[in-house]
């Protein structure tokens, strides 16, 4: 391919790269999460969350052998959970990052070991509205080199 060719192409790559950008939707629509977590010795099943910041996450927590807890770091968030008996929390995950939740009950042996992460990713609208920015930037000098302004 020869370079005439490449820059004669550029632009509508850069296009359709900026359409992409401007048409993937957006993640941080917030949704709820509905998640059974059951508590067992010595371990939370799911052990890893996963959700996006501002979405609503509704615990339905349930233990399936002895009193277990719900400590979620971070959030503040404390609960005792009986077993046969769900009990349900609800949060937004407003602040992004990794949080620790653990059993607040002690259970047993390995008790301090009973650890899971909820791990809330962050918003990229600013790295997004870089992305836009170089890409058209890019586009201007590619634009620029090929239809070079006419010499005063
Ligand atoms: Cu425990």
């Amino acid at each position: 391919m020869t370079r005439t060719r490449l820059l004669t192409l550029t632009p509508f790559v850069i296009l359709a790269l900026l359409v992409w950008l401007v048409s993937v939707p957006v993640s941080n629509r917030p949704v709820t999460h509905n998640i059974v977590m059951t508590a067992d010795q010595f371990a939370f099943d799911p052990p890893v969350l996963r959700v996006n910041q501002g979405d609503t996450v509704r615990l339905t927590l349930q233990a399936a052998d002895v009193v277990h807890g719900f400590y979620l770091d971070g959030y503040g968030l404390n609960t005792r959970i009986e077993p046969g008996v769900s009990r349900q929390i609800e949060f937004t995950a407003d602040r992004a990052g990794k949080f620790r939740y653990r059993c607040s009950v002690s259970c047993g042996s390995l008790h301090p070991f009973m650890i899971g992460e909820l791990v809330v990713n962050p918003n990229f609208p600013f790295y997004r509205a870089v992305g836009i920015t170089l890409i058209t930037v890019i586009a201007v000098l590619v634009y620029l080199r090929k239809f070079p302004p006419a010499p005063v």
